[in-house]
């Protein structure tokens, strides 16, 4: 009789250890998202639940009760599409789509929850006072044990005991699996039955091996599971040391058609364990269906990524260390000398005074206003590092204002948490406090960091955090922040909270106006919108080049589309062809930074003689050509949740043969990258899973059916660009169309958001006719800019004419345009045309 009763969530209740009460929340969530949290229903005292991470909270919607019997309730969504059954022994979810059982939570009876319990010695009185435990005391001495923990030398006392969680995910149909960055792994995540889980804990590993499931730099707790028919996803929001594991097997269910009776079907089906150290179990089930919608899910829990400014797509040059204002003049006027364009001159830790960040060695850098100012007018960039660290020094004025307001990490006694990093002993800001991050924030004012200017932008390195002679070289787990959280359960959120404020406070010098570039070694999920990060100290050796792309495609997935790896390799020297090689790589990722380390050889692109510097740069000049396409991919991310860079299975979602393919992959749609192709100009190729790619160059292929803008010409620097006009490539598909967009503001400032300053122009060829309109009309922003070149590949015939029209003038008058055609390679070039970005026109071809 009450069927249809409305429930904004399920609330059951569970018992563990026959004496705690579990309360289990469902929720579904705006957009095919279910949320599950289990926590204790009167924890002894509250435990951590991730903030800041949500961009808000969720906006949830009905579910009713569809049918209920002893042990069993099923709980539908409005439209009756999805379906969660839910069983209370053993308890049990079951999340259906329109009748397909998607996930099942709990299948393996794998939920645990370590309740919160008064300490041992409270307990042991307790429970004498009761007279009834049992007393052996190798037991009492099992139950001290799990209250304390040693790593190596190290004693972690834990004040609130064993507060672990835990939970497995059966996820059906499904062979496979990816996501959980950053480990250097395979793209297809592996199975884990050896023992080896994948490990979520951000720590700093100098020259880390690959093929490791041990976690390095940053985590996103995302996993996604692809089958040609559906994506869905996990996102296990929890920040302590989390464990998955993975097991992938095939399940053998009866058939149901009479005709395979005697046959039993292998259903794939995958297995995930998820473990945290403490916490609760809060889980997003993001239902896609497509990997798009995942994404999207994804993002409207997290955020989406930032806009780059356009500067910090072009080219970044870093070493550690780049030395005195000579070096970095010598190096700017280097890349002038070889007409190779960059952006970015970089500054590492030697920059400053006595690795006292936000200041100066004064030795080295006398006028380091000085010195922005001749980068400005070569319109160019600095970044420099601000790492998380600070040195423990009175005299040093943010070490003493943070100890004086009580602003850093504590240990477990109270005192500010020290450990050993550059600058010697050094405390570590407690990013998890609002009030620290507006302070810190501060810091990056004009009046109060002296001689930064405008065009200096921040790479927050160490912020794992990274403590030398720590456990695991990271902060003690028994640190204590915050509202008296202890480090345990805030571990991985410590990078993405030091990038927010960071990034907060690049945004507050300039009165909110300009958008801030911030590049950062650890992450967390939803770290994309604050900036950008990077895959750490990889090493120069071609293995890490390889690797490369599969961890980036995975931080691609997991919602932070601006990353990048270090172009050459951090460690040790690569030969020429590896350098070269990387270059060609890298220019077709979406952050793009050429680093080394302090004992490596320079490695500036013209010191491995004229054929490489060539090489290196026309693959630099290739990156600044194609960035038209590539910020308009960036406004995609950042306004649809679209990755830049996607693995291939993304966009041929039902080719099975794509599914583990690593060595290449899309730069959004349109174009795609393969490591090791070697083919000559303008070659049509056909791919077995996607006819109509047509060759670039090494290795790039553009997609049939798709236009890509391009500018003419490289210039200096992307602000040297401005002008420069564009080029569109227009690779037919087989019914002779192809689609493609352009995305244009003014690069730099939150003028697009608030003021509309934005061009979003579509560009569609059909039926000969090349036209241009306009996606969205709400944009203002005007340009001067040119179409100056058409490319069309692929062209079927010799034309006998070509002429253009604008159709926002009222005389609509056709003039005839310039080209050639090439009948070997079915290229058809249009020259010489000026017509409006901004403008709506056709260009018709018979
Ligand atoms: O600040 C020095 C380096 C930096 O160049 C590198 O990119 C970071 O990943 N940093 C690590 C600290 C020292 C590493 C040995």
């Amino acid at each position: 009789s009450n069927f249809k009763k409305l429930f904004l969530s399920l609330q059951v209740y569970l018992f563990v250890c026959s004496q705690v009460l579990l309360q289990v929340e469902i929720y579904e969530i705006e957009g095919n998202i279910f949320r599950l949290k289990i926590d204790e229903a009167s924890p002894l005292r509250a435990r951590y639940k991730v903030p800041d991470v949500l961009i808000k909270e969720p906006t949830t919607k009905r579910l009713f009760i569809s049918h209920k019997e002893a042990g069993i309730l099923v709980l539908s969504s409005v439209n009756e599409d999805y379906k969660l059954q839910v069983t209370s022994n053993p308890f049990q979810v079951e999340l259906q789509s329109k009748g397909e059982t998607v996930m099942s939570m709990n299948s393996n009876g794998l939920l645990y929850f370590e309740h919160l319990q008064p300490p041992p010695s409270d307990r042991k009185s307790t429970v004498q006072n009761e007279e009834a435990a049992s007393d052996s005391s190798k037991e009492k001495q099992e139950d001290l044990g799990l209250w304390q923990e040693k790593f190596g030398n190290f004693l972690d006392i834990k004040a609130h005991g064993p507060t672990s969680v835990g939970m497995d995910f059966s996820l059906h149909g499904y062979d496979h699996v990816y996501g959980i960055p950053q480990h250097t792994e395979t793209l297809l995540l592996k199975n884990t039955s050896d023992g080896d889980a994948y490990r979520l804990y951000n720590l700093d590993i100098f020259g880390h091996k690959i093929h490791e499931k041990i976690g390095i730099y940053g985590s996103v707790p995302l996993l996604l599971a692809h089958k040609p028919n559906r994506t869905s996803g996990i996102f296990w929001l929890n920040s302590s040391e989390t464990l998955v594991d993975i097991s992938t097997k095939a399940v053998h269910t009866p058939s149901r058609s009479a005709a395979e009776t005697a046959k039993q079907r292998a259903v794939p089906l995958t297995d995930v364990r998820w473990m945290s150290e403490s916490g609760i179990i809060d889980v997003f089930l993001l239902m896609g269906p497509t990997a798009f919608d995942t994404f999207k899910q994804f993002a409207q829990l997290t955020g989406t990524q930032a806009l780059p400014p356009l500067f910090s797509l072009g080219y970044h040059q870093c070493r550690w260390n780049y030395e005195d204002e000579q070096d970095v003049k010598a190096v700017d006027a280097g890349f002038d000398a070889h007409d190779i364009p960059y952006d970015v001159i970089w500054l590492d830790i030697e920059h400053t005074d006595g690795k006292r960040y936000f200041t100066w060695d004064k030795q080295k850098f006398q006028n380091p206003r000085k010195m922005q100012e001749h980068l400005r007018k070569k319109k160019r960039k600095l970044v420099v590092i601000v790492d998380p660290h600070i040195k423990v020094d009175p005299s040093y004025t943010l070490y003493a204002q943070a100890k004086e307001k009580g602003y850093f990490v504590k240990d477990r006694n109270g005192q500010d948490f020290e450990g050993i990093s550059w600058p010697g002993p050094s405390c570590y800001p407690d990013f998890t406090n609002p009030e620290v991050r507006k302070w810190y924030a501060d810091q990056f004012a004009f009046k109060t960091y002296k001689a930064s200017t405008n065009i200096l932008f921040v790479w927050n390195d160490m912020n794992e955090p990274s403590v030398f002679k720590g456990a695991e070289l990271t902060m003690q787990k028994d640190a204590v922040h915050y509202n008296n959280w202890e480090h345990r359960e805030v571990h991985n959120l410590y990078g993405f909270y030091q990038q927010m404020a960071t990034a907060e406070g690049l945004i507050r010098r300039s009165s909110g106006k300009e958008r801030p570039f911030v590049l950062t070694r650890s992450f967390f999920a939803g770290s994309q919108k604050y900036g950008a990060v990077w895959t750490g100290d990889n090493t120069a050796d071609w293995s890490y080049l390889k690797i490369s792309i599969p961890m980036l495609l995975t931080i691609n997935m997991a919602g932070i589309s601006f990353c990048g790896a270090d172009v050459g390799g951090f460690i040790g020297d690569p030969e020429p062809e590896l350098l070269v090689r990387w270059y060609q790589a890298g220019a077709y990722q979406p952050f793009f930074r050429g680093h080394s380390n302090m004992e490596s050889k320079r490695r500036e692109p013209w010191l491995f003689g004229e054929k490489n510097t060539q090489i290196i740069r026309r693959a630099i000049r290739e990156r600044y050509v194609l960035l038209p396409y590539l910020y308009t991919l960036f406004y995609r991310a950042h306004t649809a949740a679209e990755p830049v860079m996607r693995s291939l299975w993304i966009e041929f979602p039902e080719k099975m043969e794509t599914f583990d393919v690593e060595n290449e992959y899309m730069l959004g749609k349109q174009v795609s990258y393969s490591l090791g192709f070697d083919l000559n100009i303008f070659e049509v190729v056909w791919k077995p899973f996607c006819p109509g790619f047509v060759f670039l160059q090494i290795p790039v292929f553009q997609r049939g059916g798709t236009v890509i803008p391009l500018k003419t010409t490289a210039g200096k620097s992307t602000e040297w660009m401005i002008d420069i006009s564009y080029e569109l490539h227009v690779a037919l598909d087989t019914e002779a169309c192809a689609i493609g967009e352009l995305y244009i503001d003014d690069g730099h400032s939150f003028q697009y958001l608030h003021k509309k300053q934005f061009l979003y122009r579509k560009f569609t060829f059909c039926k000969n006719i090349l036209s241009s309109s306009c996606i969205d009309e709400s944009g203002q922003y005007h340009t001067t800019c040119v179409v100056e070149r058409v490319i069309i590949l692929g062209f079927g015939k010799h034309p006998t004419s070509v002429t253009q029209t604008l159709l926002s003038c009222s005389d609509g008058k056709k003039t005839e345009v310039v080209f050639t055609y090439d009948t070997k390679t079915s290229v058809l070039t249009l020259e010489n045309i000026a017509l409006s970005v901004d403008a709506d026109w056709e260009i018709c071809i018979s």
